[in-house]
This record gives structure tokens, sequence and C-alpha cells, in this order.
């Protein structure tokens, strides 16, 4: 049993004082206020699930920001991304991962949606167990900590019209069956994990998973999320319109039972019924504006979408960059510029951060499946502290903490986490920083030449 006292902390009623916790087996079994403590955390928040990541791309990061193309754009980046993960070795994979852990653990994230879709060896050959890259990525959660969604991904094709994988996805590629054998074998490598572990499902997109193959990776688990990449780019929708006679959020609209089980990621190419559609349904849309940004993707309708009560979060997508708090900044940013207004997300009583915070929260343990996302008895001990002392927030109390953290400081202030009641960051590092870097650093000097 662990005790956990805070001078100020996010409720889901609101800003509370002198707050303390009692956990139990990662959860939360008592929330009281008004307990003064000494050792109290300054500010305690429920913890953010990232969720939508590629670990493996974290390797790439910076290796792709030239011309390799009369005009680059998110397709040039892709042919980049497949060469330079066609060197990848499970042992890589697992390198990665952990720092991808650590990193987004002291950003403030206490779990991850991982995407994952680099199943086979090159050229598509199978490995001996057909999970050996869950299993990899199963060891870094043992070892950092970080509470994990494991979604693996259904790749059948190379696009809507059926046409083959191409050489560079030959990695990803399983039929339906196939896949259903791999998710089991994805189940059998999450066993040594913790209870707060969840296996979940990912069709990669219209573009790569029938009809048919998404029906049956919705149905492996009906309790399960399903995760699925819809609108980043106009030539996607162009071919999803051309192949499928309706736009990827509109078809999935018509086609499925959209709920509060699905995450659309990168909703960035909607037409207003699509995102006022996708508010009704309930789903989750899953954004990742620094990724977004980087690829060139365009801008999500914010405004409209939480008008029409939308949920969301917050993923990091390509890892070029692990920041929570710039993930959420870009996210009210990039509604500023296009609309030229401030403070776009904000509503009656609660301002942009704590909308941002607050939803993301929300929002992400939906999508991860995580019974979390606000500081409640009986979900997960997903935590994390603020540390106030320094000039941007010391001054602040309610809001203007949250806001403090996200448009004039950053990760830095991020003291605490907890993760299920895993106590994983301490004073802003994670205890495995030193032993996941120097593999990390090994492996990324290698890489580097992929190019
Ligand atoms: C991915 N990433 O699966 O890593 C994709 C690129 C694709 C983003 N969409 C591949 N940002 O969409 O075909
Ligand atoms: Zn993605």
């Amino acid at each position: 049993m662990t005790f956990l006292h805070a001078k100020t902390a996010l409720l889901p009623e609101g800003w509370a004082e002198d707050v303390a916790l009692r956990i139990e087996a990662g959860r939360i079994v008592e929330v009281s206020t008004g307990v003064k403590a000494a050792g109290a955390v300054d500010c305690l928040l429920p913890a953010v699930a990232n969720l939508h990541s590629h670990m493996f791309q974290r390797a790439m990061a910076g290796m792709t920001e030239y011309r390799s193309a009369g005009q680059d754009s998110f397709w040039t980046w892709r042919s980049l991304m497949y060469r330079f993960l066609d060197r990848l070795t499970p042992e890589d994979v697992e390198a990665i991962a952990g720092m991808v852990m650590v990193e987004m653990a002291e950003a403030g994230y206490a779990s991850v949606a991982e995407f994952h879709y680099l199943h086979h060896g090159v050229n598509g050959v199978r490995y001996d167990d057909l999970a050996e890259m869950s299993a990899r990525i199963a060891s870094a959660a043992a070892e950092t900590g970080l509470g994990l969604t494991h979604l693996p991904v259904l790749y059948e094709r190379g696009g809507c019209d059926g046409r083959a994988l191409s050489a560079g996805q030959l990695r990803f590629g399983n039929t339906p069956d196939q896949f259903a054998e791999l998710w089991a074998a994805a189940q059998r490598a999450l066993r040594g994990l913790p209870a707060d572990t969840v296996l979940g499902v990912a069709p990669h997109s219209l573009r790569a998973a029938s009809a048919a193959g998404i029906a049956l990776a919705a149905g492996l688990d009906p309790a399960t999320p399903v995760h699925i990449h819809v609108a980043e780019q106009v030539a996607e929708v162009d071919e999803v319109l051309a192949q499928m006679g309706a736009r990827p959020v509109q078809w999935l609209l018509d086609n499925q039972d959209l709920s509060a089980r699905w995450c659309l990621i990168h909703a960035t190419q909607m037409q207003a019924f699509e995102t006022e559609g996708m508010a009704r349904a309930g789903a989750v849309a899953g954004l990742c504006p620094i990724t977004e940004a980087n690829l060139g993707d365009g801008i999500f309708d914010g405004a409209r979408y939480l008008a029409a009560g939308g949920r969301f979060g917050v993923g990091s997508d390509s890892n070029v960059r692990i920041s929570l708090s710039e993930e959420l900044r870009l996210l009210e940013y990039s509604q500023r510029l296009g609309l030229r207004a401030r403070a776009v997300l904000a509503r009656e009583g609660q301002s942009v951060g704590r909308v941002l915070y607050q939803g993301a929260a929300e929002g992400g343990a939906l999508a991860a499946g995580r019974a979390s996302g606000a500081i409640r008895v009986g979900n997960w001990a997903d935590l994390m502290a603020l540390d106030c002392s320094g000039p941007d927030l010391a001054a602040s109390s309610g809001d203007m903490i949250l806001d403090s953290f996200i448009f004039a400081s950053d990760d830095r202030v991020v003291s605490e986490v907890w993760s299920a009641g895993r106590h994983i960051v301490s004073g802003g590092r994670h205890a495995a920083r030193e032993a996941v870097t120097a593999r990390y650093a090994k492996t990324v000097a290698r890489l580097r030449g992929a190019l």
C-alpha cells in the first residue's frame, strides 16, 4: 500500500488542495482532501496515455530533413522510412523501444498505445516465434514500467485497389487468417507483463486493410480498442473515395459501428460532416500534432470537433520528438494559425490548457483501453506530478498551472510519473535512463548509415 500527497491536484470535479491518495495493487483506492503532509508533490495530475506510436521510427528522427525528391512529401518520407526499417533486427527494435519508453515517461506519459506493424524479418520471412517483435516491445515495457497497450497491425495489401504489397511493405504483411495467428502469439508474448497491460488491434488503414480484414480484426476480442489511420493525406482520401465510394471517415461512419472503442488516427483531411459525425459517434480522434506538422499532413478541425462534443487524445506517432507539452501546445497553435484567433479550444470556465490536458487524459485512456485518465477511486494510479518551484509555475494556481506548463514551459517541469502505481520517473529522471541510453546509442550509431 502506498500513500501519496499533493499540495494541489486535478480531480474529476476540479482543483483540490492538500490531496491524499491511497494506492493498492496499482489502483487508486481512496482520495481525500484537506490532508496536509510533509513531502507532498506540488501539483498532481492524472497522467496521459500516449495513444499512437511507431517506436522504431524514433531512430530515424533527424534523418529525413533534406530534399530527396523534386517536392518532398509524406509519400517521399514514407519511401525513406521503408528503406530505413529494412535493416532493423529484433535487438534493434528492443533497444529503440526502451529509449522511446524512457523518453515518454520523462515527458509525463504513463502508458503508450503502440501501433505495431513491423512483424516479420527482411523480405517478409517469418520469425520462428511469429510475435518475436511483439515480445521485444514487451521486454522494453517490462524494463521501463511504462504501461503498454499493444496493437498488432493488420496490413494486407499495397493499396485500396487490392494491389500486392510493395517490396518495402513485406515485413508488415499478413492475410486476415495469418493475422489472427499472430495476434494469438502476441497475446502469449504479453503474458509476463503487469495486469494493466492491454492487447488491442489495428487495421492499418483503409488503404492496407480490407473490409473483411477489419471485421475479423475487430472481432478477435470485442472488448478491446480498435485503432486505424484514417484521413491524413489528400491522395489517400481520393484513393478511398475512388475505390470504395466514400471518403474514409464517411465510409467508417456508414459501415462500422463506431464507438468509444474506436480510435481514428490523423483526422487532418476531413469535411465538416465527417468531423461532426465522428464526434457524435463517440470515437476518439487520435491527434499527433508534431508528426502531422513534420509530415506536412494538415490541420485537424479542432474547434468544430470540440463544439460537437468530440473526444480526443494525443500521440507521438513518428516520435521525431517526444514531448507531451509540445503536442498539446501545437494542437492549439495550429488552430490559432488556421483561424487567426486566440484561445480557440478554451471553453466557458476552463482555460485552453485545462481543456487540452484533461481532454487528452480522458480520451487517451479510452483509446488505450485503460481505466485511467482521471484521479478517481478504482482507476489505475496513472499519475504525473509537476514541480512548481521554477519561475513559470511558482506563481500559478488552478488552470494557470496547466497553461504555464503547456505554453510557457516544457517537459522539464515533469518531476514524477507513476504508471499503474509503478513509480517510473523520479526527480524528472527514469531509473533505467543510463542503461537504456547506452544501448540505444550503439544501435542508432550503426543505423545512421541507413539512408
Ligand atoms: C505508418 N505513418 O504506418 O508509420 C504511417 C506511414 C502509411 C503515418 N501515417 C505509412 N504518419 O501510412 O502508409
Ligand atoms: Zn501512425
